[in-house]
């Protein structure tokens, strides 16, 4: 898209929608940011796509904070890497480091990046039998040992923020004790949350399959919120696209959570047939989660302390990687541009009169038809940075760089 392109296409739109609510989007878009995962560009630690490294991936976490800084720098929104303590923090994959997190956090603000929300990694090595909600103590000890672990490092060199998803599950029916699995959970959950401080925010992620193929300990929102809410203040819901079954409606999970007053987070993601972890796609889907979040209020909010988490969770097959987090960015940008379209006024008058389907007519203007591209290169123009990242990043030739480096 041309400047000229850019111009012409904001006036359509401020026809079309009127000039302050483009405006508000616009700042909207200029104030919106999201975590990307270190994971993305390193080796997918043994998980659906085994040990392949695709030509250039970062081998340490010095090279994936490098990959980091340049998405950043060519989006302006991603300054905080979200991170995996036993990918990120440990020289084993077994235990997690302070002194590690330490030196990760120096490396970062040498990029002018920082770290995001932490992850304790309960999936590797002696999760067989579950981590939480496990019947030995000495595994379940381990892993709230990590998890305080992560509180601290959260508190001290990150922002707070540590979110939790759990392996715990089972392949058979009878394998395992449902209820006394579920209370396992439940009670090591409670007794963790009294060992982290409370002003660090803990999100309790769900998932409804995998690795379990007969049963999760957490498969869905409710089972998450029920936890949440025993645990105390300070903890929420995380929302992993990928984690539904197909046809789940997912922005009536934001709704709900959002109307229940529950500060929850996001790991966006697209879902096409499974857990797939590709990146985010311009789907009508993904355009209504964030009308709901928008409505709520809990995005771009000028009072901090009522915006949700926004992390994206992806790591890609074969695509370039650098390629599909810049694509990922960009898409979740033009979401919101879309959802803040809406005329709620004339939407509300159409529900009011119980007319359906101009309700939804007014609904498909903004999040479906408008073309909102000059919103978004308006809100990057206005920053300095380029109109298309994705191009920008092409012609930057650091892929070729980094393929030559990193043999
Ligand atoms: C699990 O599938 C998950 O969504 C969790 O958020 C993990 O932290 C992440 O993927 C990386 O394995
Ligand atoms: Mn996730």
């Amino acid at each position: 898209m041309t400047e000229e392109q850019v111009k012409n296409g904001l006036h359509s739109l401020a026809m079309e929608f009127g000039a302050d609510q483009v405006s508000a989007a616009i700042q909207a878009v200029k104030n919106f940011s999201v975590e990307i995962p270190s994971w993305i560009f390193g080796p997918f630690g043994g998980g659906r796509f085994g040990e392949y490294m695709p030509p250039g991936a970062a081998r340490n976490i010095q090279e994936k904070l490098d990959d980091a800084a340049v998405v950043h720098k060519l989006t302006g929104a991603t300054k905080n890497v979200a991170m995996h303590v036993l990918w990120d923090f440990s020289q084993d994959g077994y235990l997690g480091s302070y002194a590690l997190a330490k030196d990760v956090h120096e490396l970062a603000g040498e990029r002018n990046l920082q770290i995001g929300s932490i992850s304790p990694t309960y999936f590797l090595r002696g999760s067989h039998r579950n981590s939480y909600a496990a019947d030995e103590k000495a595994t379940t000890e381990r892993y709230i040992e990590q998890t305080v672990l992560a509180g601290r490092i959260a508190r001290d060199f990150g922002v707070g923020l540590v979110t939790l998803w759990f392996p715990d599950g089972s392949n058979y029916p009878g394998q395992l004790d449902l209820q006394r699995n579920y209370l396992n959970m439940k009670n090591n959950l409670v007794a963790t949350r009294k060992q982290i401080p409370d002003d660090v925010w803990l999100l309790i992620e769900y998932k409804v399959f995998e690795p379990g193929t007969y049963s999760t300990t957490i498969p869905d929102w409710g089972t998450a919120y029920a936890l949440a809410n025993a645990m105390g203040d300070n903890t929420g819901v995380l929302i992993d696209l990928g984690h539904h079954f197909h046809s789940a409606n997912i922005e009536q999970i934001v709704a709900r959570l959002v109307a229940e007053d529950m500060r929850c987070g996001f790991h966006f993601n697209t879902r096409y047939a499974a857990d797939d972890d590709h990146a985010v796609e311009p789907t009508p889907e993904m355009t209504r989660i964030f009308y709901e979040l928008v409505s709520g209020n809990v995005i771009v909010n000028k009072k901090k302390e009522k915006n949700w988490a926004y992390m994206i969770d992806q790591c890609s097959g074969r695509e370039n990687r650098l390629h599909a987090i810049i694509h990922s960015v960009d898409t979740l940008q033009h979401c919101l541009a879309r959802a803040m379209l809406v005329d709620v006024k004339t939407l509300q008058k159409w529900q009011d009169k119980d007319e359906i389907i101009l309700a939804n007519r007014c609904f498909n203007d903004a999040l479906l038809y408008a073309d909102v591209r000059p919103i978004v290169a308006t809100a990057r123009l206005e920053h300095l940075l380029p109109i298309d990242p994705v191009a920008a990043f092409v012609e930057s030739g650091y892929q070729a760089k980094i393929e030559q480096e990193r043999i």
